[in-house]
C-alpha cells in the first residue's frame, strides 16, 4: 500500500490500491478500504505546478465553493483531510499528495460513444462556467503562468526548435512549418483580450471529455473534475478544447490520420449543451469567437506537444517513441480539417445559440 494514503482520514482501514485514470499530468491511484469505500489519491506533477500550494488552495477554494451550490454530493468534487486536518499532505520526498472521495457509479469517457453524452458533457462545462461566474477571481493563483496564452507557447516551441536538444527538428519540417504558417492566427485571442472585447472570466482551462464523470445508468454528466489549472481564462477556450479533444473522430494519439477528422454533428452537439447552460452570459463577441477558440485550443495543443516532442518528452506523460509527435499530427489535422469547415462551424454554433 502506498504509505502516503495512512496520512489521510479514510473512513476505515485503507486496504487495496491501484493506478487509475488515463490523465496526461498527475499520477492517480484508485484506493478502497475495508468498508468497500473509494477514493482517489493523486501525487501533484511539480514539474508542470510549480508551486503545488496554490494549486490545492485554489482546488480547495473551488471545490467548497461548488459544494454549497450542487444539489447532491456527487456532484462536486470533495477533498478527504489529512489526519492532522489539511487538505493536503506533504510527503518526506517533498511531494504534494491530496486525497478525494470516489465518486461511485461514475464512468470516464475517452471519446463520445454517443452525440448525446458530449452535448451532455457541453453542458456539464458551460454550467461549470456559470456556477463560477461569480466567484471571487482574486481569490484564485495562476497555477500555470501563461497557460492558455498561445503566441508565449509559440515562443517555447522556437526556443525548443533553437535548442533542438535530441536532433529531432530534422524528422518535423512539415509539422514546423504549418506551426509557423499560423503565428499570426496564433495572437488573435490575445489580442480580444487585450483590446477587452473578450472578457475575462473564471474558467476551467482543461474542458477534455475526461474531465466529466457521467453516471453509468443515466449517462447524464455528474461533476466536472481536474481542477488543477481553474483560474482566470477565456471562455471560448474552454468551449474550443472540448472540441479539440472531443469533436474529433479519432482518439488524440491516433497513428492513422485517415481516421482523424473533425465531426460537424459531434461540434452541433456541444455546442447545444454548452450553450443551452451559458449563453446568456455570454457576449456576442464571445459567441462569435467561439469557433477560434476551437481552432486556437487544437493549434496550441498541437504545437505544445510538438514542443515536447522536441524538448525530449519531459512534460506529457508519454508511452511511446513518438507518442507526442503522433499526438502533434492529429492536432494540425484538426487544424486543418476546422480551417475546411470554417464557414460550417460558424452557422452550426449560432444556430445553436438559437435553438
Ligand atoms: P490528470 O490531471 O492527470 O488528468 P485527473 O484529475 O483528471 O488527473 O484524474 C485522472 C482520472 O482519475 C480521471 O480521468 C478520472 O478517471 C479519475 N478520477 C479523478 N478524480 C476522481 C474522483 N473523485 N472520482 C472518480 N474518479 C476520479
Ligand atoms: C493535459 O491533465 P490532462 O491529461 O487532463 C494538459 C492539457 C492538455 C491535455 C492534452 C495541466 O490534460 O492542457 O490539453 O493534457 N494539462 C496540463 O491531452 O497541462
Ligand atoms: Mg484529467
Amino acid at each position: 500500500m502506498l504509505q502516503q494514503v495512512h496520512s489521510f482520514k479514510t473512513d476505515s482501514n485503507p486496504v487495496f490500491h491501484m493506478r487509475y485514470g488515463g490523465g496526461h499530468i498527475n499520477d492517480t491511484y484508485m484506493v478502497l478500504d475495508d468498508t468497500g469505500r473509494l477514493y482517489v489519491i493523486q501525487k501533484i506533477n511539480q514539474n508542470v505546478f510549480r508551486n503545488p500550494k496554490a494549486v490545492m488552495e485554489n482546488v480547495h477554494a473551488v471545490t467548497a465553493y461548488l459544494r454549497c451550490r450542487v444539489e447532491k454530493l456527487r456532484e462536486a468534487l470533495c477533498l478527504v483531510p489529512t489526519k492532522s486536518g489539511e487538505d493536503w499532505l506533504v510527503d518526506e520526498a517533498g511531494d504534494y499528495w491530496r486525497m478525494y472521495y470516489f465518486i461511485t457509479d461514475s464512468i470516464v469517457l475517452h471519446q463520445a460513444a454517443d452525440p448525446r453524452d458530449f452535448q451532455e458533457s457541453g453542458f456539464a462545462f458551460g454550467y461549470f462556467q456559470r456556477q463560477l461566474a461569480d466567484f471571487p477571481a482574486e481569490k484564485l493563483h495562476e497555477t500555470i503562468p501563461n497557460f492558455h496564452n498561445t503566441p508565449d507557447r509559440y515562443r517555447l516551441f522556437k526556443e525548443a526548435l533553437k535548442a533542438d536538444p535530441m536532433g529531432r527538428a530534422k524528422n518535423v519540417s512539415r509539422e514546423i512549418e504549418f506551426a509557423l504558417a499560423r503565428e499570426e492566427y496564433a495572437g488573435t485571442l490575445m489580442r480580444l483580450l487585450a483590446s477587452k472585447d473578450l472578457p475575462l472570466r473564471v474558467t476551467h482551462n482543461d474542458t477534455k471529455l475526461n474531465n466529466v464523470l457521467f453516471d453509468r445508468d443515466t449517462r447524464k454528466a455528474v461533476c466536472v473534475i481536474d481542477l488543477d489549472t481553474v483560474m482566470p481564462g477565456l471562455s471560448v477556450n474552454d468551449f474550443g478544447d472540448s472540441i479539440r479533444f472531443g469533436a474529433s473522430t479519432g482518439a488524440e494519439d491516433e497513428v492513422d490520420l485517415s481516421k482523424i477528422n473533425l465531426s460537424l454533428d459531434l461540434l452541433e452537439s456541444y455546442a447545444t449543451g454548452f450553450l443551452s447552460a451559458c449563453r446568456d452570459s455570454l457576449t456576442q463577441c464571445e459567441l462569435h469567437h467561439l469557433r477560434d477558440g476551437a481552432k486556437m485550443m487544437t493549434l496550441e495543443c498541437g504545437t505544445r506537444f510538438l514542443t515536447d516532442y522536441l524538448g525530449g518528452d519531459k512534460y506529457f506523460a508519454t508511452k511511446r517513441e513518438g507518442h507526442n509527435l503522433d499526438r502533434c499530427r492529429t492536432q494540425y489535422k484538426l487544424v486543418a480539417e476546422m480551417e475546411k469547415y470554417w464557414d460550417e462551424m460558424q452557422s452550426i454554433i449560432l444556430s445553436s445559440s438559437r435553438s
